[in-house]
């Protein structure tokens, strides 16, 4: 097959699990072509395979005096068409509504060829797709994909909802290569960060409002009263100033580093004791799974698809969104209980490889290609 991927290219979850499934589909011996405003963030150097792709195909905006702003999602409908002309792509897997499926449905006008199947991943439905500015188009992007998917049953649930359309949505959970994620014993690495008597906490998001970053370092401040333990931010975003900002009030700000946002997270996530995820929204929270992964179990908020993931009392913790008292509470039973901790985190890493591995989730992606193409 030939499939092109329109999708985000910074940090978010939607453009990981897009480039992490292009990569997969590539090794299955297809032909990707990623169109994007810049190469995604998780497509490294030595990842791709040589000849084989996933090839990348830069979308350039045009600055004419005359608009008052770009038109993304016009070129991206663009650069796409010229794509499906020149490689004769077989479909158009669109990653997040706003606006690549939108760009994904008018290439496939203009080119008169070409299927269209667009995942849905979380905030295109439940946060700005919802928006009176876009939900007309948000709801017409869906209604005229060929094939829709969305990352949970909690996602798919409430995109009927949202947009009171009644249409099959085929749930595809988001997936973790187990073999990249996983602990990670050296010593060395976990020195640079924590003493060996310290507890060592994460947190991974893009630190929009629904992650409230404050609530993790909030529910960090009743951990570190109790127990020598450090806070790892990883990311960036518009909240992240306020959450340093809250650690300097709180007094932990010296046991807190914020390190920005980098590809190799498992290199982090390898060494760490527990992972924190507060989010008041969530589709499905690819960044617990890929600390499930490494054997870390999870302290989240009981939202969205967050329990689809991470089983509560099983693999991590679930507490009422907002409750970081319910949190701390929650995390220091984890730390300071050798057996539990041992436990959750060897659960959560069976889960990841029994659930959400790329063998059994990506034949999901070819078998929904397929389809479109019989
Ligand atoms: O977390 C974000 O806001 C980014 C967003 C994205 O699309 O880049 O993440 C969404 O998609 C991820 C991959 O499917 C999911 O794991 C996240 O749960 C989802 N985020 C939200 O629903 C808030």
């Amino acid at each position: 097959m030939k499939i092109g991927v329109l999708c985000h290219s910074g940090a978010g979850g939607s453009g990981v699990v897009a480039t992490e499934l292009a990569l997969e589909v590539a090794r299955a011996g297809h032909e990707v072509h990623i169109v994007g405003s810049s190469v995604p963030f998780r497509l490294g150097a030595g990842q791709g395979m040589l000849g084989q792709g996933p090839y990348f195909h830069q979308v350039n905006t045009y600055a004419y005096a005359l608009f008052e702003q770009p038109y993304p999602e016009l070129s991206a409908a663009n650069t796409l068409t010229e794509v499906i002309m020149e490689h004769g792509l077989d479909l158009t897997h669109a990653h997040y509504a706003i606006p690549h499926a939108t760009a994904a449905i008018h290439a496939r006008a203009i080119s008169g060829r070409t299927r269209v199947i667009t995942t849905l991943h979380g905030t295109d439905v439940t946060l700005v797709g919802a928006d009176p500015s876009f939900l007309h188009s948000t709801r017409h992007a869906i209604l005229k994909s060929d094939t829709v998917t969305a990352v949970s049953q909690f996602l798919a649930d409430q995109t009927r909802d949202v947009f009171g359309i009644d249409i099959p949505i085929r749930v595809i959970y988001n997936f973790v290569d187990t073999e990249r994620f996983q602990r990670n014993p050296d010593p060395g690495v976990r020195a640079r960060f924590a003493h060996p008597d310290e507890a060592l906490l994460v947190h991974v998001s893009n630190f929009r409002p629904v992650k409230r970053a404050a609530d993790v370092i909030e529910t960090f401040a009743r951990v570190a009263s109790e127990l020598p333990a450090r806070l790892l931010m990883i990311g960036d975003g518009p909240e992240r100033l306020a959450a340093f900002e809250l650690a300097q009030r709180l007094g932990v700000i010296g046991r807190v580093q914020f390190l920005g946002s980098f590809p190799e997270v498992q290199s982090v996530l390898g060494i760490a004791d527990l992972f924190l995820l507060p989010s008041s929204k969530e589709s499905f929270g690819l960044a617990a799974l890929e600390a499930m992964a490494c054997e870390v179990p999870v302290v989240a908020a009981r939202a969205g698809g967050i329990p689809e993931v991470v089983v509560d009392g099983v693999t991590g913790v679930l507490a009422e969104i907002g409750d970081v008292d319910a949190m701390a509470h929650a995390a220091l039973n984890i730390l300071r209980n050798r057996d539990v901790y041992l436990s959750m985190g060897r659960a959560a890493r069976r889960r990841a490889v029994e659930v959400f591995h790329p063998s059994l989730i990506v034949p999901d992606y070819l078998d929904a290609y397929a389809q479109l193409l019989k």
